[in-house]
């Protein structure tokens, strides 16, 4: 659904982690396009003023400019600037009535009586007693629409009778409802193709009458930021609890999501991707901002990385790696910073595409790592101190000594060795291919 946006802002991402410093210019270019990805999404002109301008100043300071990792860092807030914009926290209906009622309402054609139907099939499943109720009664194709739907859910629905008006209909249903011990009604209401007064006064009538607890509007995503003025209208006639979003499965550009909330200050509770029943997703701000910068949830993977490992120690590690003085002490220490982030099968999650690979091969991936590191850890422990901040001392004797003392043998020892050795050729031909590059610059 936020494909090209996506698409955009990761292409900007990938040449700002090419830096390993960034400028104050580097940044102003950053968000120069980041801007305009968003309003290609037809993002509201205002939210993206105010986005950029909060992005940028939290990456103008040192925390960002002097990191390490400085591209990663301005990922990190944009992200969260994303979820907060999006509405920071997961919102949902509230249910704690008995029965809990919701109005649905929107204009004609926002998927009003789809997402009746898909919302009583969700409650129902979960096992509540769930009654829909038919208020669009200008139109009898709209009550037969519910109570087809209302057939196919297995869920009751109250249709209007004869002559009976909308207040008069609402108060029934709350009345019979109640009677009924039911855990959940939803009212499903009528619509026009503009909010104009007289819808106003139907739906402020019919609220009156059942008092709901929860009004939900329900908008097409798909008309861009005219849902958002929509939106607007509504919140301040009727006063709305929340927003469902419909038609995200579409080719909506996304900008409508990036703004309504922020824009109307209501929670979008849950989002519609289809026609289908089951075509409806509950709102995670979060999981959203993710999406949208195609990130899996490596963000939560970088700050698990920030509260466990501690930034002296690992500059610390480079510094002693750049300048060939890494011995097993630094080894050691790399394997403890490891071990606190947790077992690799947990990680393998939070990455892009990591949730596509099959459970068994993950388990299995961790196994083996945790083993291995497992194994390094006992051969290197059974050093002396010396040996290891020497390890060319390292021959035979000793070889055989460690291998017993860590209940492994010579070969697995030699492969350690080799591994040390390994990584300092490897940093070496990196520092000499970062001098060429220098030079070819020049
Ligand atoms: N693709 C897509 N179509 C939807 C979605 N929600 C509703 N629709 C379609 O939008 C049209 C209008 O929906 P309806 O529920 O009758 O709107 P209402 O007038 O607000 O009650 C129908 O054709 C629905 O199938 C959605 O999330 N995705
Ligand atoms: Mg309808």
């Amino acid at each position: 659904m936020f494909d090209s946006l996506s698409g955009s802002l990761q292409k900007i991402f990938k040449n700002l982690r090419g830096y390993g410093k960034l400028s104050e210019r580097n940044i102003k270019d950053a968000m120069r396009e980041v801007r305009m990805a968003l309003l290609e999404a037809d993002v509201n002109y205002e939210v993206v003023r105010d986005f950029i301008g909060r992005v940028r100043e939290q990456c103008m300071g040192e925390e960002v400019l002097e990191s390490v990792t400085p591209g990663q860092q301005v990922v990190k807030r944009i992200h969260d600037e994303l979820v907060r914009l999006l509405g920071e926290h997961r919102k949902d209906f509230d249910l704690n009535a008995r029965p809990a009622t919701l109005l649905l309402l929107g204009l004609h054609g926002a998927g009003k009586t789809t997402t009746a139907g898909k919302l009583a099939m969700r409650w129902k499943k979960e096992g509540r007693k769930v009654v829909l109720v038919a208020c669009d009664i200008r139109r009898p194709a709209a009550v037969d629409q519910l109570q087809v739907l209302g057939r196919q859910v297995g869920v009751d629905v109250i249709a209007p009778q004869k002559g009976e008006t909308v207040p008069a209909l609402g108060r029934r249903a709350r009345a019979e409802t109640e009677r009924a011990g039911a855990d959940v009604v939803i009212y499903d209401s009528g619509g026009r193709f503009q909010i104009d007064t007289e819808l106003v006064e139907e739906l402020k009538q019919l609220k009156d009458a059942i008092e709901p607890r929860n009004v939900a509007l329900v908008v097409d995503a798909a008309i861009g930021q005219e849902s958002v003025h929509v939106a607007e209208s509504f919140h301040e006639a009727i006063g709305l609890t929340g927003l469902i979003l419909t038609k995200l499965d579409g080719d909506a550009r996304g900008g409508a999501a990036l703004s309504i909330q922020h824009v109307t200050g209501c929670p979008i509770l849950l989002v519609g991707v289809g026609e289908r029943p089951e075509d409806l997703e509950p709102f995670h701000p979060d999981r959203m901002a993710s999406r949208i910068l195609g990130m899996g949830d490596v963000v939560s993977l970088v700050e698990k990385a920030q509260s466990v490992v501690d930034e002296d120690t690992m500059v610390r590690m480079e510094e002693r790696l750049r300048r060939n003085a890494f011995n097993f002490e630094d080894f050691l220490m790399q394997i403890e910073q490891m071990e606190k982030m947790g077992p690799l099968e947990n990680l393998l999650e939070m990455l892009p595409g990591g949730v596509d690979i099959p459970e068994q091969a993950k388990q299995q991936l961790g196994a083996d790592s945790g083993r291995e590191w497992g194994r390094a850890k006992a051969i290197i422990q059974s050093m002396t101190p010396h040996e290891r901040r020497n390890p060319l001392i390292i021959k035979g004797r000793r070889r055989e000594r460690i291998a017993r003392g860590s209940g492994t043998d010579v070969r697995a020892v030699n492969d350690l060795l080799k591994r040390l050795e390994q990584m300092k050729r490897m940093t070496k031909q990196m520092k000499k291919m970062e001098k060429r590059l220098r030079r070819s610059r020049n």
